[in-house]
This record gives C-alpha cells, structure tokens and sequence, in this order.
C-alpha cells in the first residue's frame, strides 16, 4: 500500500463505553477532509514553524477528571460526557463560581512555548462544554462574567505571545456545545421550555463567538474548528467566511467540515509512518489527556517528543503539541520539563526543525529520521547503531561530505563510503550530544532514493505491514481507545486465506542469519510463516493476545547480498482474526 489515502482508509469499528467509533467517525466528519495545497500566505505558518504548542484548558480543567471524590479516566475536557462522569448541565454550569485560576500566567506559558522552540499556540477559546474562555458577550458562560477570577486570560495571552514573537490561534467547538440549547449534543430546550435547533445555537452564540474571537484579540494565527459532525454545510461556509473577512492571513482548520478549511489534521496523536502530501498537522498529547487529569503522569519523554516532532517533519508536516494546564491556571511541572529539555535540542538545531522538508525514504529508518533543505540532509539518531556505522540505504544522489553538528556548528567531517547502493557514514566513538546526535550530509544534487526496504546490517529493522504488497488477506487501518478518547492508530494485515500473503522486497547488505520477530495481535495460537522467495522457509507456533505483541518466529538465511522478496502467511489458528502489524530483523552473526 503506497501513498496513504487518509480519507478514504477503512476503519474497523471498536467498541468502547457505549460509543461506536463509526459514530465518532462521522460525528468529527473525518470523511470529508481532503489534502489541500497552502495557499501562500497562510501557509507560511506551517512552511517555518512546524512545531506549535496546543492548550486545553478550561473549567473541566477544575474537575481534572476527580469529581465528587471519583476518578475518571480519559480525556479531561470530555468529563461531562455519559461515558465519563455524566454531569447534567446545571450542575456542570454551578461549578464555575469555584472555577478561581489565579495561578495563570500567560507570560509565563508563552515563554515555555518559546523555550521549548514552538513558533505558534493555539488554545481553547471555547471546548465542547461551551465556557468560554475569554470574555464573551453574548453568553454569560465565559470565565470573565462567570467566575470570581474575572480576567480575559485570552487577552493575557495574546500580548504574552505578542511579547515573545509567537503566532497565537483559538481553538473554537463551533458543532459540539453541551450546554447551550440546540448546540451539537446539547440541550434540546431553552430555559423557558422552547424546544430549539443548531440554529438557535447557531445565531444566538455560535457565530457572534466567532465573530468575538476574530475580532478581539489582534491578529490570529489559526481558527481550529473541531468534531464538525452532522453540522449544515452552509454553517460552516459563513464560519470560513468569517474567519477570511476578520482574519485573512489566518489558518482554518480542516475539522471545520467539508473540505472547507485550509489544512488537514490527522487522527489526534497519530504520527505517520509514510509521508503525506499537502498541508496537514499532527496534534498530539505531552501525557494522555488533552485537558488536566490530576492522575495522569505518564510523560512523553524529551527524547520521545523530539522523535516524534522529527518523524512529523520528516513526513512533511507539523507537529503540535498539547499541554492542560491545571484548574489554577498552572503547568504540571513535568510537562514544561519535559518541553524544555526538548527545547534546548531544538535550539541547538534549529536548522533540522524549521523550514525543512520531508524524508526521501517517505519513512523512518532503523536508526532514527531524516529532514531536509535543498541538497542537505539532517540525519537525526535516535538509535546510534554500535560500531558507530550509520547505514543509508538506496540514496542515489552522490554525497559530497558528511559531518557531525555540534552547538558550534560543523565539526570534522566523517568517513562516507558506498557500497552495493548503500551509504555508510561512520560516527565517531564518543559524541558530544547526549540526546540526539545530528549527521548534516551534502550531496551534489536534491536527494534521490531507491524505493526498497534496506535490511540493516548493524541495527534492528523493523518493516510495517502497512507496507507490505497483500493478496490473499486484508489490509486495513485500524483505530481505537485506549481510554476514553485516547486514540491508537494501527494497519494491519488480517482476515487470511490459507494462500494469502504479505510481502516486502528488501535489500539486504551484509549476507547471514537475522533473527525474524512479528508484532501481532489475535485469538489464542497462531502458527506463522515466513519465506524467502526461492529461498528458505521457516515457520513457528506462538500465542496472541489482543494487544499488539511481538513474538519471535526464528532465524532466516539471507546467503548473499542483494535484493529478496519476504512474505509473511497465516497457516494456522484462527486465520480471521490474526492480524500483522510489523515484520523485526536483527542480525545475529
Ligand atoms: C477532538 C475533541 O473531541 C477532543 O476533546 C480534543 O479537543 C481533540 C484535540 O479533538 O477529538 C477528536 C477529534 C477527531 C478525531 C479524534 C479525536 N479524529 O478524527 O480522529
């Protein structure tokens, strides 16, 4: 499968809490995004800055997912939800007159964002629960006439951003709005007993909110609407228009609905494993929630933020990434670190980050990923392969030298030798950077690249089944919840016939035995096959479990260098349900 279709990728259904993803598939109208081309100007934000910070933060912040002495796991900001806590609308309402985050500092955030090397933030002005986060007149349910803080923390932060030279933009639910009557998942009602549409909700608060938050705050950077849903195209066309009309350099998002705005945003936390054409984002969580869980502590750490911000950037897109403040309006301690230590990376390679392009490879490889500007590539290393050789499979552009960066710059240049199509560069035994060391190469011309799978000779190498040519089995994408609203993304080959297949061709340098794993998922044991064509074969009987785990299968012979077919095939057990993620080769002898 080359070249995914975001669009158009069949997704399983899975069950969870009651809610079906098909329903949560159309409800965020993932369907009708489509890859569209920067318009020039307002691209640029994404063109430099492929790193933004997103906040969810708002009076869910409050509750942080603790509510009346109970413990809720999943996405904060959904807590009133009926697969969380279920709160009614009155009493979610009452609990602004507590809502007091006298700790926010807006300077402060923004200078997190700055020292964490982020070009842009964007915040929730107004999330599904339809409190406002700045001051609001058309309803009453904002943080400044609701609660007893009674500042503009919206205005805070526009001149904080202002100050350190950040893009600002606003999260904004213009579908969903649980407490406003006739709102997306809302009440049905008025106060006074009237029953009401989305128009209601429309006319009365949805499109004078938008109105307020393009025209208050300066200049905006981005509108990211969200979960659009059932919601009447012609909304969505006067939101767009509106936004243009106050705000014409700014972003739209594509969750706006029907194609209409300028970028798409992928799954939420779903960094790509090939690259993807146009303008599109990653937006992703630095824990598990979006919005404040008083419990949730399970960090991304700084090498792992930065191996998913290159992997983004390396696909050809941009990488936002999200922090819930608390309901006082501070930072959990451990995501600014973590965002720092990050930053310091950052700011030591700014050239690797910013106004790069996407990978050659169109993917990741064993030891870690690939930006480019022009003629150079930032080899970034993740994983330094022992012996210090760094191998290139397929490039065909000719290299002209190969040096190591350092905070100072270039530093001597390193060994660059070639053989059978691979490149080989050799790192020094002791490297300064500690976190990831970058390799800038200089070619003669813009890189080229061989399109076969490289079998790494010193480094594990791992080949998604995503890849894979199939016949005989399905190839699907896959997406659940882990917790409520914390979504995992997999594609997978399952539903085998007794002939059915899933092949990569490889190339493979250094001849021997490698030692095959598969990363599965299924239904009690399974016995796999793999084969080489006009080669060997070897087959293996491991168990499964539901969650995706890898199982050794055993050694396979490569006798000589050069190219191989590998095909992977279900022979026993249940064949429905067996399903491949990733084929792993390390090298043995
Ligand atoms: C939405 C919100 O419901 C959520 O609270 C959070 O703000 C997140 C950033 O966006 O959740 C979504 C929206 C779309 C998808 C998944 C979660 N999607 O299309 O995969």
């Amino acid at each position: 499968m080359k070249r995914l279709i975001i669009a158009g990728m069949l997704c399983a259904m899975a069950v969870q809490g009651g809610l079906l993803a098909e329903d949560m598939d159309a409800m965020w109208g993932q369907q009708v995004l489509k890859l569209k081309a920067a318009d020039a100007e307002r691209g640029q934000l994404f063109e430099q800055g492929n790193y933004a910070m997103f906040i969810h933060w708002g009076l869910y912040s409050h509750i942080g997912n603790l509510y009346k002495g109970k413990s809720y796991y999943g996405i904060g900001e959904w807590i009133m939800n009926k697969n969380m806590a279920n709160i009614p609308v009155d009493e979610y309402k009452a609990l602004a007159a507590q809502f007091n985050p006298v700790k926010f500092d807006a300077d402060e955030i923004a200078k997190l964002a700055k020292d964490a090397g982020m070009k842009y933030i964007v915040i929730t002005s107004k999330h599904h629960d339809g409190f406002a986060m700045y001051h609001s007149k058309v309803s009453k349910f904002n943080i400044v006439d609701a609660t007893p803080f009674a500042r503009d923390p919206m205005k805070e932060l526009s001149k904080a951003c202002e100050k350190y030279g950040l893009g600002l933009g606003f999260y904004y639910s213009h579908n969903q709005d649980w407490t406003f009557p006739g709102g997306g998942n809302g009440p049905k009602q008025t106060a006074d007993g009237k029953n009401v549409d989305f128009k209601y909700y429309y006319e009365n608060k949805c499109r004078e909110q938008v109105e307020e938050i393009t025209t208050q705050y300066g200049p905006i950077a981005i509108v990211w609407f969200d979960t659009p849903g059932r919601i009447p195209r012609e909304y969505v066309e006067e939101l767009v228009q509106i936004v243009r009309k106050n705000q014409p350099k700014a972003l739209v998002s594509g969750r706006a609905g029907y194609g209409l705005g300028d970028y798409v945003t992928l799954g939420d936390m779903e960094v790509p494993n090939e690259n993807v054409e146009g303008i599109w984002e990653t937006v992703d969580t630095t824990n598990d929630s979006w919005a404040y869980a008083w419990y949730d502590n399970y960090w991304k750490t700084p090498k792992e933020i930065l191996h998913r911000l290159v992997a983004c950037v390396g696909r050809g897109g941009t990488y936002m990434l999200n922090i819930g403040p608390r309901g006082d309006g501070t930072v959990p301690e451990l995501a600014a670190l973590t965002l720092r230590k990050a930053g310091e990376w950052v700011k030591r390679y700014p050239q690797v980050v910013y106004g790069t392009d996407a990978s050659p490879w169109q993917h990741a490889l064993p030891w870690g990923d690939v930006t480019v500007k022009d003629t150079t590539l930032f080899l970034c290393v993740f994983d330094i392969p022992t012996g210090g050789g760094l191998y290139l499979p397929g490039l065909k552009t000719k290299v002209k030298c190969a040096s190591l960066l350092s905070r100072r710059g270039k530093q001597a240049d390193l060994k660059v030798q070639t053989r059978d199509g691979w490149t080989q560069i050799q790192l020094p035994a002791r490297m300064a950077e500690k976190m990831v060391p970058v390799v800038q190469v200089e070619l003669e011309a813009k890189p080229e690249v061989d399109p076969y799978w490289g079998i790494d000779p010193s480094l594990e190498t791992t080949i998604l089944a995503q890849f894979a040519q199939v016949t005989g089995a399905k190839q699907e994408s896959k997406k659940w919840m882990e917790k409520f609203g914390e979504w995992k993304h997999v594609v997978r080959v399952w539903n085998w016939e007794k002939s059915g297949k899933a092949s990569w061709e490889v190339d493979v340098l250094e001849p021997g035995y490698y030692s095959v794993d598969l990363t599965y998922a299924g239904e009690g044991r399974i016995v796999w096959g793999i084969d080489i064509e006009g080669g060997e074969h070897i087959q293996n009987q491991q168990n499964s479990s539901h969650n995706y785990q890898r199982f050794p299968i055993g050694w396979i012979n490569f006798p000589k260098a050069g190219k191989y077919t590998v095909s992977v095939s279900c022979l026993e057990g249940d064949l429905t349900e067996a399903s491949l993620k990733a084929i792993h080769f390390t090298p043995v002898l």
